[in-house]
């Protein structure tokens, strides 16, 4: 059935004044979006944003959390009266972050729009978000989120087509407007993409030899790609995949694997009951969590085990251009990359940053600090990905997790490494911590605390080496002489008051010495931390919220 052109209709609207993106595209509550207009605006705004997409292909999908079904009617409507030719969709309404990225490079497409709002929790009281991804897969630069923003300010009317709404679970084509809309299955193309980059007979034959694993997918939007990919391509146990289904509250949980909200692996890993793996994912699945038996991998080491190992996966092993890493993430990854002789790139929070560095092939490797590793197989940071590097690392090597991180560790040294969040916090404290900070750095280098001398100190920029762009302001750097290094920044995904990070780290290359509990170890930078930012004074908390 082809509706005519002129059922495409010009709705007025007024500007609202929110809508800048953030790391990672536009996040607020789910009312918020809710509002008549208010997500219409922000896709007319990326749309007005972009030239040359006539007749063109994007991909929509999102990570099924409430509000996802209705808001992709909306994006494919509008998609259709701005003039895209083909829209490919999800079933369900359901596209991972990394499959998103990976289709919109497997059908050339010239960008994608995924509704998500990641690690945040989900419902009609919670989080909703969309964010804009280019043809090369990954996050829309600075550049077009600024330019969204700049339209959203001024818009005045939106175009969407007057259809009914699409069948979302049905394989197939059907045509909205003039464009042509192509619902296609979540898995597949990323799933293949997965086969070519890791020896799945050498995996499959660890698990037929006795390997356990638990992977939690959180009720979020990883549980059908983990279900195909561990239990169906890889022959895990049937129920090594946990929560499995994508539930639009996800089951009432926070999706973010980290130590507070996905708690019961770490717990399950530390038992007797531990399994070989313990695993996890994020709402959207770009983030990973990894857990050996008896061993954590904080996601600065498991970055730099990546970097040293990658080798052993087919994908891989030709070996590795370069690693790049966001600037609060641990420094391990540098001496990995220090002796592969390999390049290694230090750039803000948020994956945005590294597509230009991937597109331009100087690096292989990416990842952060916050859960996120991932390669030039997409542009997007990727879950699944790095859990499927792992089994295939711990195929190749025959060893445990806690023997991989332990052999790492003597090799290179250990960095200790926390992260420290106040989240919720009063805006006008945090913003007030952050000018102190500004205020006091001039004077910080050559300052003793305790036995600690600070080296330099400053506020973070990034000059992109391709495209020359500057970003500033992208986190306060407090370096001390021995190494070890505070960095404080404001979230940029929250949709509450303002999160202050605090990222703590020390290096340690005795392994003698590389028992001490994270926190035990790190108990002076911590304390210095509080004392340089006046922390409890600005933010009235005595503790962090997450510790991870
Ligand atoms: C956080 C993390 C950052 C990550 C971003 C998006 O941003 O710190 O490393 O890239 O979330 O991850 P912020 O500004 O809140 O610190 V996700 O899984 O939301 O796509
Ligand atoms: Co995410």
């Amino acid at each position: 059935m082809t509706l005519a052109l002129a059922e495409i209709r010009t709705i007025a609207t007024t500007p609202f004044p929110d809508q800048r993106p953030g790391t990672s595209g536009l996040r607020k509550k789910t009312k918020v979006f809710q509002q008549p207009h208010y997500l219409a605006n922000f896709v007319q705004s990326i749309f007005s944003s972009l030239d040359g997409f006539e007749g063109k292909t994007l991909v929509v999908g999102g990570d099924g959390r409430f509000f996802n079904r209705e808001a992709i009617q909306i994006v494919i409507r509008m998609a259709a009266a701005n003039g895209f030719g083909e829209i490919l969709v999800g079933r369900g309404g359901i596209l991972s972050t990394p499959a998103a990225s990976a289709l919109i490079r497997a059908e050339k497409a010239f960008g994608g729009i995924v509704l998500s709002a990641s690690h945040n929790p989900g419902g009609p009281d919670a989080d909703f978000g969309i964010k804009y991804n280019i043809s090369n897969g990954g996050p829309a630069p600075e550049k077009i989120t600024e330019a969204i923003f700049a339209h959203s300010k001024t818009i005045e009317s939106y175009r969407i087509v007057e259809a009914p709404d699409v069948d979302l679970d049905a394989l197939g084509e059907t045509r909205v407007g003039e464009a042509k809309v192509r619902i296609v299955d979540p898995v597949a193309v990323y799933q293949s993409l997965m086969e070519t980059l890791f020896d799945f007979p050498a995996i499959a034959q660890m698990f037929r030899d006795g390997f356990t694993m638990k992977f939690d997918a959180m009720s979020a939007v990883t549980g059908p790609y983990a279900k195909a990919i561990l239990e169906g391509s890889l022959g895990a146990a049937p129920g090594s995949v946990l929560n499995g289904e994508p539930l639009p509250d996800f089951g009432h949980h926070h999706p973010d694997p980290n130590l507070v909200h996905a708690r019961h692996l770490y717990d399950l890993a530390m038992s007797d009951a531990a399994p070989d793996l313990c695993a996890a994912s994020d709402g959207d699945g770009d983030r990973n969590l990894v857990i050996g038996r008896g061993q954590f991998v904080t996601p600065s080491d498991s970055l730099a085990i990546i970097a040293a190992n990658a080798h052993l996966a087919p994908g891989y092993k030709g070996g590795i251009a370069g690693v790049a890493r966001s600037m609060p993430t641990s420094r391990a990854a540098d001496r990995v990359a220090e002796k592969l002789k390999i390049g290694l790139y230090e750039t803000p929070t948020g994956w945005k940053f590294f597509g230009n560095l991937l597109d331009a092939g100087k690096v292989t490797i990416c990842g952060e600090e916050s859960a996120g590793a991932g390669s030039n197989h997409v542009r997007e940071k990727d879950g699944l990905w790095a859990i499927l590097m792992w089994l295939n690392i711990l195929a190749a090597r025959k060893q445990s997790v806690k023997d991989i991180v332990r052999a790492h560790w003597a090799a290179f040294g250990r960095n200790y490494y926390s992260r420290h969040d106040y989240e919720e916090i009063a805006s006008e404290g945090a913003d007030a911590l952050i000018d102190g900070l500004r205020a006091k750095l001039p004077g910080l280098a050559g300052k003793n605390f305790g036995a600690l001398t600070v080296e330099a100190a400053d506020d973070f920029a990034y000059a992109d080496p391709v495209d020359g762009s500057v970003s500033k302001n992208q986190g306060i750097r407090v370096l001390f002489a021995d190494g070890s290094r505070i960095v404080y920044r404001l979230s940029g995904t929250g949709t509450a008051g303002a999160t202050l990070r605090v990222y703590i780290e020390r290096f340690e290359p005795d392994p003698a010495k590389h028992d001490i509990e994270t926190q035990a170890a790190l108990a002076d930078l911590i304390a210095i931390a509080g004392e340089i930012a006046e922390i409890r004074r600005h933010t009235g908390r005595d503790t962090p919220s997450v510790i991870t």
